[in-house]
């Protein structure tokens, strides 16, 4: 069954480069500013570093919309600087994995410029393009950016499928050629040293042949039309078995597929060991808790992740490995879904650090978690940075109105996660001298990595305790894990357990008190989110023993 492997141990720490710390003052993170805080992460115990794109890129969606594969985004720096961050990251022990979007490229791309130029060029069939049917859309799919997916090419009268935004053009994955241009680029990468990649909604690079008309009544239960036709496509299997064999395999490389949509039963087919597709996918389906919807307000029940977790670990814990997350890029701030009380923030943060580090799988943190960070409330859409927010107010305005507008896309917007991170009370956090890309979540005085790290019972601190208590015991990684007393809710117990080594967690998932469960057999206590041991398990307890 399972296999022992370094990215099972590893607990990951994405970057979002943009956000992370300028090094020259022009208010975007770069390559520099990551190499300035290597000794950090090392101290915080991370093992491996996932960044988002670094490529050359006209920035529409942030990087997600590649120009240049081969080429580093000059915001961020040089291919000098990229491989001297390498080499620090390698000195330090630690890994580096890098976001390999290759569901599309931007339009400005010299594949898709040819394309557009000279539709007899071979690089017209990298693309998906269709003629059109009097004047209208070749058929009704709906963009994750809002409007339809095909931009018309008045020129050639033809029409170019976008599942994202207007400047990210989706590849012809049917076409031999574009696969083989990709296995050549992934090769140089890892040529280079890289350990691994996230792959940007690997899960949609498979399309229904034809791009046939969206399901009506799928497009309004989704909310995207056309998403049945792609979200899990005909050859899927096939591309992601030929990308391992031609590219991955001869490295060695580590894979996590990020696949939104795919549920447990596909994610076992994508990293079940014997498959030899992926080594690990980010479903979302344990984020999206009954009564979620991208974009309102809504509070996030913990009981949901318990009872994903309980069953997961129960039918497919022996079979697959799971990526455990709650943050990234795209999502706002766990702490905020759960609950915005700033009473519990501080408690709150850890019991969620707690249930991230010592369930069954491989943690992925996201910058900023480690602190606590919580959402920004921002005033007025002028603040806002992210495509999707800005093209979704656009879409509202005219029902909605301004304010209701906004209101709804503060709800969602990817941009919570984007607030620049707060390493101390300077400026901007300490972020940027200069005018940052964007503004700063303005509690950066009261909460900064600075202050945490002087703190002996900071958030921070905490995560480092949990971090080095899973490097110290491997039950934490690989211990068979079994709930307790799973019926009752807001009570998230379980063992963790190998041999004669145990570990108990408890947690209430609720602001009310419960009786603690009675276990037979003696447990010290070794962790906990509040200072003082007591007889009942407090408002989001978090607790942590050891079977003596
Ligand atoms: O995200 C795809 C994705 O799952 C989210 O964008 C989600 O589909 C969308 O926000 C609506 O729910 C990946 C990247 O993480 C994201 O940053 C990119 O914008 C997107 O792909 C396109 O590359
Ligand atoms: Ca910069």
């Amino acid at each position: 069954d399972i296999t022992k492997t370094w990215w099972k141990e590893a607990v990951f720490y994405q970057i979002y480069p943009r956000s992370f710390q300028d090094s020259n003052g022009d208010g975007v993170g770069d390559i520099q500013g990551i190499i300035s805080r290597l000794d950090y992460l090392k101290g915080l115990g991370i093992d491996a570093i996932w960044l988002s794109p670094i490529y050359d890129s006209p920035n529409d969606d942030n990087g997600y919309d590649i120009r240049d594969y081969y080429s580093i985004m000059k915001e961020f720096g040089t291919m000098e600087d990229f491989d001297q961050m390498l080499y620090e990251i390698h000195r330090r022990g630690m890994k580096l994995i890098m976001d390999l979007v290759v569901n599309h490229t931007s339009d400005e791309h010299p594949w898709f410029r040819a394309a557009i130029k000279d539709t007899s060029s071979k690089y017209h069939d990298y693309y998906l393009f269709q003629k059109s049917k009097n004047e209208q859309p070749p058929n009704n799919w709906t963009s994750f950016f809002s409007g339809s997916t095909w931009n018309y090419y008045e020129k050639n009268e033809e029409w170019g499928l976008h599942l994202f935004s207007k400047k990210q053009m989706d590849l012809n994955w049917e076409n031999e050629e574009v696969r083989k241009e990709i296995h050549t680029m992934i090769r140089w990468w890892l040529e280079k040293g890289v350990d691994g990649f996230r792959l940007d909604v690997i899960n949609y690079i498979s399309k229904k042949s034809g791009l046939p008309d969206g399901d009506e009544q799928i497009g309004k239960l989704i909310g995207y039309y056309g998403i049945e036709h792609y979200f899990y496509g005909p050859k899927l299997h096939q591309y992601l078995k030929e990308l391992r064999r031609e590219a991955f395999e001869p490295y060695d490389a580590f894979t996590v597929g990020e696949t939104p949509g795919i549920g447990m039963q596909m994610s076992k087919l994508l990293t079940g060991e014997k498959r030899k597709e992926l080594d690990m996918v980010f479903s979302f389906d344990h984020l999206e808790a009954p009564g979620h919807v991208r974009f309102d307000e809504y509070r996030y029940d913990l009981n949901y992740l318990k009872d994903y977790m309980c069953y997961w670990m129960e039918h497919y814990g022996n079979q697959c490995w799971m990526s455990l997350f709650y943050e990234n890029h795209d999502n706002p701030r766990m702490v905020s879904k759960v609950n915005p009380d700033p009473v519990y923030r501080e408690t709150l943060a850890k019991l969620l650090a707690m249930i991230q580090l010592t369930l069954k799988g491989t943690p992925f943190l996201f910058e900023g978690q480690e602190i606590g960070a919580v959402n920004k409330k921002f005033t007025s859409i002028n603040e806002i940075r992210d495509v999707e927010s800005i093209n979704l107010y656009q879409e509202l305005v005219p029902s909605k109105g301004e304010e209701e507008a906004f209101r709804i896309i503060l709800s969602g917007s990817r941009d919570h996660a984007r607030t620049p991170m707060q390493w101390n009370d300077k400026k901007n956090a300490g972020f940027t001298e200069g005018t940052p890309w964007i503004s700063p979540n303005d509690d950066y005085l009261e909460w900064n990595v600075e202050k945490q790290l002087h703190q002996e019972n900071s958030i921070l601190n905490f995560y480092r305790n949990l971090i080095r208590l899973r490097k110290e015991n491997n039950t934490l990684i690989y211990g068979e894990f079994i709930p307790i007393n799973r019926k009752k809710k807001n009570l998230f117990a379980y063992l963790r357990k190998e041999g004669p080594e145990e570990f108990y967690v408890e947690c209430n998932l609720g602001i009310d008190s419960m009786k603690k469960t009675r276990m037979k057999g003696d447990y010290r206590l070794i962790l906990s989110n509040y200072s003082e041991p007591a007889d009942e398990l407090r408002p989001y307890e978090a607790n942590l023993y050891q079977r003596i």
